[in-house]
């Protein structure tokens, strides 16, 4: 976690680009705007240059220039040069559809089924079994965990309406679609947080829907998996919390593996604290988020899908204090 934010940076830039997909759109985007530059500066050039050098002079005779009009091989010409042009640019964009698209992915690669919901993100990672078998591991939200230089295959799902995934410098945006299942790729050169954001209008918290991918050493990365995996811890010291929870609907939305939560409509918070955010990664992870959360998820994002339950602050206290041991 250390070496993860040691090397944030909030960059949302496409130059920036930190894996192959994002790269390969990067380096199109640069050739297609330096062809289009060679071009703009050879006709603005000559209009500029035949401007000045055909301008009338007292001398010239006000007859006008001879007239080209209907000439073939003119026409030809300037029929030809620009669909050469064209084709030039299908050519390279066609290169690179074919880099950013899922190719065969190499059997090392990590699955994980990406969920768009209003308005975060659910992760399901998934174990390939060596006859393809793909088996359920966990589930986690909005912070993405990834191992540095290890393909990442993405299967992107929503559970309501079109959502769109996009890490700036790692891939191109791809749509979120219920009912059909998109696909996503990259392969991060550099451990960090690479920042994410909803990329289509979704409904009120749209702009607040944002993600992290955290790209973890493969030894950090190993970690946090084996961890995830487990669980929820048993901590005697915040039975109250744990009991009020239990008594409550928070069961009917949450799953906290090893209790009786087993809701799917909201995030699962087996491990919550193992995020450094909340809320669509919009706000830091600690007591005092989960406290005023909990007391009315509507004073931190508006619309949110989660009631207000009304606790006494003692309660909510004996909440944030459970909540804060699920590590
Ligand atoms: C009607 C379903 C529902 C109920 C009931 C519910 N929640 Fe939630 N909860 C959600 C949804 C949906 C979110 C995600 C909100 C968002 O980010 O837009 C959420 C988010 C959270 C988060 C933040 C998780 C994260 O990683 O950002 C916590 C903590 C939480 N709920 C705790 C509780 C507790 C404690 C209760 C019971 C007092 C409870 N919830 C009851 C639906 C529910
Ligand atoms: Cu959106």
């Amino acid at each position: 976690m250390s070496v993860a934010l040691a090397t944030t940076s909030n960059s949302l830039s496409v130059f920036e680009a930190a894996s192959p997909p994002a790269a390969s759109i990067r380096d199109l985007f640069f050739l297609i705007l330096f062809i289009t530059a060679v071009i703009f500066l050879l006709t603005e050039g000559l209009i500029v240059y035949c401007i000045w050098r055909f301008r009338r002079k007292p001398e010239t005779s006000p007859a006008e220039p001879p007239q080209i009009y209907g000439s073939n091989p003119i026409e030809v010409a300037w029929t030809i040069g620009p669909a050469l042009v064209v084709f030039v640019l299908f050519l390279v964009m066609v290169r690179t559809v074919a880099a950013v698209r899922v190719r065969e992915q190499p059997a090392d690669a990590l699955h994980v089924t990406v969920i768009g919901h209003q308005w975060w993100w659910e992760y399901e990672y998934y174990e390939t079994s060596p006859s393809g078998e793909k088996r359920l591991l966990f589930r986690t939200a909005n912070e993405l965990h990834v191992p540095q230089n290890r393909a990442v295959a993405l299967e992107l799902k929503s559970a309501d309406v079109i959502h769109s995934f996009w890490v700036p410098r790692l891939a191109g945006k791809v749509d979120v679609v219920p009912g059909h299942t998109n696909h996503l790729w990259f392969q991060v050169w550099e451990p960090g947080v690479y920042h994410g954001q909803c990329a289509e209008y979704c409904g009120d918290q749209h702009a607040n829907m944002m993600l992290r991918v955290v790209v973890d050493p493969p030894g950090e990365f190993d970690a946090w998996l084996k961890n995830e995996q487990q669980p929820a811890r048993d901590a005697p010291d915040v039975r109250v919390g744990r009991q009020l929870f239990a008594s409550l609907a928070c069961v009917e939305c949450h799953t906290i593996r090893g209790t009786r939560a087993e809701g799917r409509f909201g995030p699962d918070l087996t491990h919550l604290m193992g995020r450094q955010t909340l809320i669509a990664t919009t706000t830091p992870n600690n007591r005092d988020t989960l406290h005023r959360w909990v007391r009315n998820p509507h004073d931190l994002k508006p619309g949110a899908k989660m009631p207000s339950f009304q606790l006494s602050e003692g309660q909510l206290r004996e909440m944030a204090a459970y909540l804060e041991s699920l590590r």
